[in-house]
């Protein structure tokens, strides 16, 4: 009865959610997108049957993907987003006032486009004059490019359809290279105990490509096991705290200093597959 999304994660494991309505759907260049109204987590964006972010939740994965690392560093001016269509990471790194302007590469601008018109509150970055927002795909961007950045933040979908490569290890030797000499990089790592493999290899390539890597958790109930990682890359400073120069951000929902310390205390089966 009424209308439901099915979203597979494996042949043995479906989520249903039901929806009052599909507000939108429709087929990119690169993925099939959908907008729709879910009765228990507000509106939602879904790429290639994958839900990406709702209404609901979505304050403690963007609020955990920006902050943890934009309060690491003493002072980011100038921030890098690798996907991240739908603009709440950017709403978030926007809050810090040290930035002078944000770089948002984005290989889908229908993803853009449809989350401004139909995800407001979260795409609410994109029309603040610092935001610059370049359509391309990450991957050649941050090969190609002379900019240098403070903090560069990697926010993909899965390690299936076009964000596939952004798991490879060249493209963490490439953003390397685009870090200032006291720069940092955060990536979305997937769930560890879901996706081992895949958490693997993003923290794997952190460890191999910069002098400090770390690994942070979060519960973002909406991603399949609810068990949500992000690794860290940093040149020179140690993630796992907020600056010390730093002040608190004030309005947040989810992301303190304690919840940014308590992020990095991790289970030992987490530890085990960093080790
Ligand atoms: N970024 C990560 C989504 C991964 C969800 N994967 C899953 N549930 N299997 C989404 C974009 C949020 N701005």
């Amino acid at each position: 009865m009424g209308i439901w999304l099915q979203e597979e994660h494996t042949r043995g494991y479906v989520v249903n959610w039901r929806l009052h309505n599909i507000i939108h759907t429709e087929t990119t260049r690169y993925q099939e997108l959908a907008i729709v109204d879910t009765y228990e987590w507000g509106k939602a964006l879904v790429l290639d049957g994958v839900v990406q972010t709702t209404e609901k939740d979505e304050f403690v994965y963007h609020e955990m993907i920006a902050h943890v690392g934009m309060m690491a560093h003493p002072c980011p001016r100038k921030v890098l987003i690798i996907g991240g269509g739908d603009g709440g990471v950017l709403r978030e790194v926007l809050k810090h006032d040290s930035v002078t302007s944000v770089d948002l590469v984005e290989i889908d601008e229908r993803v853009i486009e449809n989350c401004r018109l139909y995800l407001p509150t979260i795409a609410c970055g994109f029309s603040d004059n610092r935001a610059n927002i370049i359509i391309e795909d990450g991957l050649k961007y941050v090969k190609n490019i002379k900019n240098r950045y403070d903090v560069v933040i990697v926010d993909s979908s899965d390690p299936v359809g076009p964000a596939v490569e952004l798991f490879g290890d060249k493209f963490y030797r490439d953003v390397y290279a685009i870090l200032h000499e006291d720069g940092l990089m955060v990536a979305q790592a997937e769930s560890p105990l879901f996706f081992g493999e895949s958490f693997a290899q993003v923290f794997g390539n952190m460890r191999a490509t910069f002098p400090i890597a770390g690994v942070y958790l979060a519960c973002v109930p909406t991603y399949v096991s609810g068990f949500w990682a992000f690794a860290v890359g940093s040149k020179k400073y140690h993630p796992e705290q907020p600056g010390k120069e730093r002040k608190p951000l004030t309005g947040l929902k989810y992301y303190t200093p304690d919840i940014h310390r308590a992020a990095f205390v991790l289970p030992p089966f987490v530890r085990d597959l960093v080790r």
